[in-house]
């Protein structure tokens, strides 16, 4: 059976349950029998540095990867589908062949997945990350908060099985602001937020007591949030870029641009990511959805006289009684609501996903597809560039 050393992979998050997938894997795996020699083969590569190894994916850049094996990063690519769906916080099977990038042989099975839709009309997840412990809700406290953003992003990572904690960042400018902010963010539907300044170094220990070793959090907020700034502060080297906001509306400008992992001494590990604007949801079949954000909702809910209950003027119900005592805010109810509809739309619109069926969507499909529609595009400019110089 093939042997891969493993020893310096427990820093990065590696477990006993990824360990007994990988020996199975392993053993499907053929031994490289002695070399034979062939004059129709071509030129020979080398030997010494053939092999497989795993690592985890530390940075990603559309189809370029980083493995990190313990010791080194290692450049890698994606074979034909995968590239769609490895993501940063993956466990990867690599092979090196020669001294190019290695290659993805196989993702080792995920803890958890955070997905969203991506961008664009396309009917696509964006994997953002895998293998994670905690996801921090970075926001500024210079910055609008925005409450139906926050709740989205809750119950999305909530439905993902990862815990989510906000951190409102900034605490060296809030001033007045922060009392409302954090009863604003415990509204939120998460139950810890962390203040910090990172420019300070404050609550930097908080956020270390959330990521302990082997643990990996992921930090996602807006752009101009803090998050490199965090993050730098706890490396204590300042490797990270990390840009202005803009004055007037604290809005930043989208400095870090792609997700990487690292390493933070005497803790685990954090996942930089560019700033988001807006989350749409993915819920495919397996992901329990919005309602895993709003448990205080559901538990009243079960209680309500009828079991469909729409919580508008039925009797007996049990959600506008909690509204009209004051236990539970009406605009957090109209948020969940309007999630569900989201939800409803999106496994209805898009069947095969939603019933386990993804597959069938080919991801290369898609991509090919607008590929060609802007290779004529390219083209037809050129020709009518040509008939304009021609004078036509
Ligand atoms: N006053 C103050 N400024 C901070 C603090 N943390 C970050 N900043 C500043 O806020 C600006 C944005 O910080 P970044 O770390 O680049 O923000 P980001 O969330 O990584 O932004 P993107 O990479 O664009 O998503 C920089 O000018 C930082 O110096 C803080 O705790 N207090
Ligand atoms: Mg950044
Ligand atoms: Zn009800």
């Amino acid at each position: 059976m093939l042997e891969i050393n493993t020893t310096h992979l427990e820093r990065l998050g590696w477990d006993k349950d990824r360990d007994a997938e990988l020996r199975t894997l392993l053993l499907e795996i053929p031994e490289p029998g002695p070399t034979v020699e062939n004059a129709d083969s071509g030129p020979k590569l080398a030997a010494q540095s053939e092999g497989y190894l795993v690592g985890r994916i530390s940075f990603v850049s559309r189809k370029h990867f980083l493995v990190h094996d313990g010791q080194n990063e290692i450049a890698a690519r994606a074979l034909g589908g995968q590239t769609m769906q490895a993501c940063v916080g993956d466990w990867a099977l690599c092979r090196r062949v020669g001294s190019g990038p290695a290659v993805l042989v196989q993702l080792l099975t995920r803890k958890n997945l955070l997905s969203r839709k991506a961008p664009g009309k396309r009917p696509e997840p964006q994997h953002l990350a895998a293998n994670l412990d905690v996801v921090f809700l970075v926001a500024g406290l210079d910055e609008a908060f925005n409450l139906a953003r926050q709740e989205r992003l809750v119950s999305a990572i909530r439905a993902s099985q990862i815990e989510p904690v906000v951190v409102l960042n900034k605490s060296d400018l809030g001033g007045t602001l922060q009392r409302d902010r954090i009863a604003a963010a415990s509204a939120s539907g998460t139950e810890t937020v962390l203040v910090t300044s990172a420019l300070r170094g404050q609550g930097l220990d908080l956020i270390k007591e959330y990521v302990p070793f082997g643990h990996t959090a992921a930090l996602i907020g807006s752009s101009g949030a803090g998050k490199s700034t965090l993050i730098n502060a706890l490396l204590e080297s300042g490797k990270i870029a990390t840009g202005p906001v803009r004055r007037g509306d604290s809005k930043g400008r989208h400095t870090t641009t792609n997700r990487r992992l690292y390493e933070i001494p005497d803790a685990g590990l954090l996942i930089d990511m560019p700033g988001i604007r807006e989350w749409q949801l993915w819920t495919p079949a397996g992901n329990p959805g919005v309602t895993e954000g709003f448990a205080d909702i559901e538990q009243l809910a079960e209680t309500c006289a009828f079991r469909d209950c729409r919580h508008e003027s039925e009797p007996g119900c049990q959600v506008r009684l909690a509204i009209e005592a004051g236990h539970l805010d009406a605009a957090r109810l109209r948020s969940f609501q309007k999630l569900q509809r989201e939800e409803a739309y999106f496994r209805e619109r898009y069947p095969e996903i939603t019933s386990g069926r993804e597959d069938r969507i080919h991801p290369g499909g898609f991509d090919k597809k607008r590929q060609l529609k802007g290779l004529h595009k390219k083209y037809r400019r050129i020709q009518q560039e040509k008939r304009r110089r021609q004078g036509r």
